[in-house]
């Protein structure tokens, strides 16, 4: 395999995305933890399942960072999840350190890597990547918008019965309870949600898409969803290293666009093997405006209490 890419935590997400991944065969595969043998564990036990799949795939895992070098990708899981009544932001002191360490190692074998970021809180994450790497934003993706709107996805498909591949949901801002579920860019295979669903199962599916997280969150108890997590960030680095100019809702750097500038946030992205080639706006109504101001709201929060920690 040509193309390689390292992932940072080898935990649940990481671990999970490491499997979807070599599920792709489009890149030999490292993961990286600070817990001694486990990467090395996880990863042997991977290798060992390629010859189930029939993929050509090398698995390697460390401790250390020098067995990244050369990677094209660099996937940030490391960090501590949320338990139960915690919020995203509550992660806010402990990950920020392991994020910046990460980001900053990563850099050293690897400078032309592109960084997908999933660490929570998320959009702030993504932030202090670029920041603590002094990478051009285009290299710096967050994932966050794949699963929001893959969790509606779900909702809409349990609601309606139709397929997956027809459900299209947009879900913008912040990865946070703020998050902006568009249903008016929604459908079902063109027709409007709104036109398909009765305006309470369609509010009872946007409200349990931005509380999505902290069901399963609730559920498990000793952590935080890790699947379809891991999927879209599988889908993030197929489409980059493919270079498939895939438009996908996802943490970006936002110079302007949505009236949004110097913080990451959620919205749709052309991601190519540059990165995040281009921020595709939507035109939104007031009302749409209103709730992604108050999400971008809740983002720069964070953003300012990063800055409290850390001078970036
Ligand atoms: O959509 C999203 N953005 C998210 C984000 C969806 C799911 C999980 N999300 C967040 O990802 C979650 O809130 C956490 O902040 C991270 C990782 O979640 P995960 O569920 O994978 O947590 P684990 O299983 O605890 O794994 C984290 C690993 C663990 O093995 C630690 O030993 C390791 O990170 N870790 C480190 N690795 C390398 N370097 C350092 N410094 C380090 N510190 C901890």
């Amino acid at each position: 395999m040509t193309a390689k890419i390292s992932i940072i935590g080898a935990g649940m997400t990481g671990s999970t995305s490491a499997a979807w991944l070599a599920e792709r065969e489009i890149a030999d595969l490292v993961l990286v933890d600070v817990v001694e043998g486990m990467p090395q564990g996880k990863a042997l036990d991977l290798l060992e399942a390629m010859p189930v799949l029939g993929k050509d795939v090398t698995l390697v895992g460390s401790n250390d960072y020098e067995a990244t070098k050369g990677s094209d990708i660099v996937v940030i899981t490391a960090g501590i999840p949320r338990k139960p009544g915690m919020s995203r932001d509550d992660l806010l002191t402990t990950n920020a350190e392991i994020v910046g360490k990460a980001t900053r190692e990563s850099l050293k074998y690897s400078p032309e890597a592109i960084f997908i970021v999933l660490t929570n809180p998320l959009d702030t994450m993504a932030y202090l990547t670029m920041k603590a790497g002094k990478l051009p934003p285009q290299r710096v993706v967050g994932q966050a918008g794949i699963l929001d709107s893959a969790r509606m996805r779900a909702f809409v498909a349990l609601e309606t019965g139709v397929s997956v591949e027809n459900i299209h949901c947009y879900v913008m801002g912040g990865h946070g309870d703020e998050m902006v579920p568009l249903t008016r860019h929604s459908n079902i295979a063109g027709i409007p949600l709104d036109e398909y669903l009765s305006a309470d199962k369609l509010a009872a599916i946007v409200e349990r898409t931005r509380k999505g997280g902290g069901e399963i969150v609730s559920l498990l108890k000793t952590g935080s969803a890790y699947y379809a997590p891991a999927a879209a960030i599988a889908q993030m680095a197929e489409a980059i290293l493919k270079d498939k100019h895939l438009i996908v809702p996802a943490a970006a750097y936002m110079q302007g666009e949505y009236g949004l500038k110097d913080i990451f946030f959620g919205a749709p992205v052309m991601l190519g093997r540059k990165g995040v080639e281009r921020i595709v706006e939507y035109s939104l109504n007031a009302e749409e405006k209103a709730a992604l101001e108050r999400s971008a709201a809740a983002v720069k929060e964070t953003v300012e209490a990063l800055r409290k920690l850390i001078s970036l």
